[in-house]
């Protein structure tokens, strides 16, 4: 997306200090803590400070008219309309507020410039590779924030559930090892303050929704490391959560109205039942447990039934786009909220950022359930819309099916039964049917709440030949099938966790990534830090990768693919190609231990066709994983054992 940088920069100059000031004010709150001009969104400031109830609100220009004044069950808040004219001026207003008791009290608020093509951004896609990381694990840039006076947790890198103290910085300091590997988009995990007294380092359990946690950075600094990662091309997703906050969250011993939460007699936890906003037998009771029951005891569950608490968490989501100039949004716990509720949500973004992208996390094992959560943009400019007559508005979902499939399939090596061995992969892909785009699924090995491939893919024990051989096929197929595919942090030196942690929970496959803090004995991010076996998977990552860039087929390109069978009942061979052939992939997973042979005429249907195309029936490939000269020829194609050709005729 091209800026202006002059805009840009006026407008982070303008809104740094008045951002600050709108949320440090003495005893009283507001958010958001700054706006725009020229927003879609309505805007509804919460105040918070005690005895608002009664208040009026007016304010010092004729551009911004308070529409209406809002009061909660809570005495302490106000939610004010506010209308802001197209013409207004950017800068900083003055609002007064006007107590019951006769007393007033004055707060700055920020209205800024709106950067350059905002509205018309566009949101990651097949295009991408996205790398998911976990702040606290992947590099610690400044060790005076390990801790913070603000923060109830402290730095303790001993503990594996603990803060280890990695940080934004650190994510900056490491941008240019992530250009290097091909990435082209960075999703952390949440990144906004999370006040736990223990366990905080995950982020899930936000306390405050406008603030970096310090112990990551600062707001400046997260919007100074998104530029920086656009200034290498990286895109940036930020991890929001709408179904819960925080039992630290600022306003959980003082909600607005009782309904701001779900709230039951006793500690209620989530029956985890998504099935049932698709099941079209489900008893209502289900659902009401799965949506309204708390995802964990830290997690008061939201209720976005609450028209305020609905628009503050659309504001929010805004807010940050805008403020932090993101790329995506990745979406915990989707279908934990009510469908109705969470779909106005992911309107109410996109009618602000009508080409963003957002991803949920709705977490199924099979195809069809996940499918029901793909809203996106047809073809007529609608949304896609179930037969239920349900749309979630949703861009992209993740392919949980395909990252069941993968797992199984690539330790099944020998001895197959029918759909065993990579035939698992090949029927996953064939379920595509049921998605409106089955080109925008977010595609991936692993993420943060699995263990490791080192460790699926292998033993508790150090990864082994073996491990690397399945790991590099699997790394093959995600970097080549269709969909997005997201990378976890470290897969690409084949991370594994010590083996002393077995058993001992998610900190696991959630390890510091070694280098990332001053005095690590081993530096995997060089080439020099990496044993053997870690350069070699890191060298084949950042092949396809690199090459992934440069291919319309892979990126743009339809999808065909031959069922494993026969001789090659562990082997899978499918094409990536544009319409006119121009670019043609043929990529050839061998998932067995055996070498294989493959007829060049079995796959006449691709080469015919391109034939015709491009007017030749000559067809010479380089391999870009070993960089050979491949040719069609009647004679067979030999494919050794466990490996895998990427074919770009
Ligand atoms: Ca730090
Ligand atoms: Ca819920």
């Amino acid at each position: 997306m091209k800026k202006n940088l002059l805009t840009t920069i006026l407008a982070a100059v303008g809104l740094s200090s008045l951002a600050s000031a709108a949320t440090t004010q003495e005893g009283l709150r507001v958010e958001p803590p700054c706006w725009w001009t020229g927003m879609e969104t309505p805007l509804t400031l919460m105040l918070h400070a005690p005895g608002l109830s009664g208040a009026g609100v007016s304010v010092d220009s004729d551009g911004i008219t308070v529409k209406a004044v809002h009061y909660a069950e809570s005495p302490n808040y106000l939610f004010v309309d506010l209308e802001i004219a197209d013409n207004l001026t950017p800068g900083e207003y003055t609002f007064t507020i006007n107590y019951p008791d006769g007393k007033t009290e004055t707060f700055a608020y920020s209205i800024g410039e709106r950067r350059e093509g905002s509205r018309e951004r566009v949101g990651f896609g097949p295009s991408d590779v996205v790398y998911l990381l976990m702040p606290d694990r992947f590099a610690n840039g400044d060790k005076k924030n390990d801790s913070s006076p603000l923060t109830a947790e402290k730095g303790n890198r001993k503990l594996p559930g603990g803060r280890h103290g990695g940080d934004l910085q650190g994510i900056m300091d490491h941008l240019d090892y992530l250009a290097d590997l091909g990435i082209t988009a960075i999703w952390p995990t949440p990144i906004t303050l999370d006040n736990e007294p223990t366990y905080s380092y995950h982020g899930y359990a936000c306390a405050d929704y406008y603030q970096i946690d310090p112990r990551y950075g600062s707001n400046e600094l997260y919007r100074s490391l998104v530029a920086a990662a656009h200034e290498k091309g990286i895109k940036f997703i930020q991890d929001i959560v709408p179904n819960h906050s925080g039992t630290a969250h600022w306003w959980y011993n003082d909600l607005p109205f009782q309904d701001w939460i779900h709230q039951h007699p006793t500690f209620t936890r989530s029956n985890y039942a998504m099935s049932g906003h698709s099941d079209p037998h489900a008893a209502q009771t289900d659902l009401d447990a799965c949506v309204t029951g708390w995802f964990d005891t830290s997690m008061p569950d939201m209720n976005l039934s609450n028209p305020y608490c609905l628009q503050y968490y659309i504001q929010l989501a805004v807010w940050w786009i805008e403020y932090a100039d993101l790329d995506g949004i990745r979406v915990d716990t989707y279908p934990y909220t009510r469908k109705e509720d969470i779909s106005a949500w992911t309107a109410g973004i996109l009618k602000e950022f009508p080409n963003f992208t957002l991803v949920g996390e709705c977490w199924f094992h099979n195809t069809q359930q996940i499918a029901y959560w793909e809203g996106c943009r047809t073809a007529d400019g609608g949304f896609k819309t179930n037969a239920d007559g349900y749309t979630s508005h949703l861009p992209m979902v993740m392919d949980f099916a395909l990252t069941d499939a993968l797992t199984e399939a690539f330790v099944q090596n020998d001895n197959l039964g029918y759909d065993d061995g990579i035939k698992r992969v090949y029927n996953s892909v064939s379920l595509d049917f049921a998605y409106y785009n089955p080109y925008n699924l977010l595609t991936f090995i692993t993420n943060h709440d699995m263990e490791r491939p080192a460790i699926r893919f292998g033993t508790y024990k150090d990864p082994d030949e073996t491990v690397l051989a399945r790991m590099k096929n699997a790394t093959t197929l995600l970097l080549t099938m269709r969909g997005v595919p997201q990378w976890y942090y470290g897969d690409e030196i084949l991370m594994h966790g010590p083996e002393e942690m077995v058993g001992k929970g998610d900190a696991w496959w959630r390890t510091d990534f070694p280098g990332g803090w001053p005095g690590d004995k081993v530096n995997a991010f060089t080439s020099a830090g990496r044993t053997a076996l870690q350069n070699e998977m890191f060298d084949h990552t950042r092949t396809l990768m690199q090459w992934r860039k440069t291919s319309p087929a892979v990126t743009a390109g339809k999808l065909k693919h031959f069922m494993p069978f026969g001789d090659l009942v562990n082997t899978y061979v499918y094409f990536r190609y544009t319409p006119d052939f121009k670019d043609l992939v043929m990529v050839v997973i061998n998932n067995g231990v055996e070498p294989v042979s493959l007829d060049w005429a079995h796959y006449a249907e691709i080469f015919d066709a391109a034939a015709a195309a491009l007017g030749t029936d000559s067809f010479t490939a380089t391999d870009i994983l070993s960089g050979a000269t491949v040719s069609r020829s009647t004679e067979p194609l030999a494919v050794p054992g466990m490996t895998s050709l990427v074919l770009q005729f």
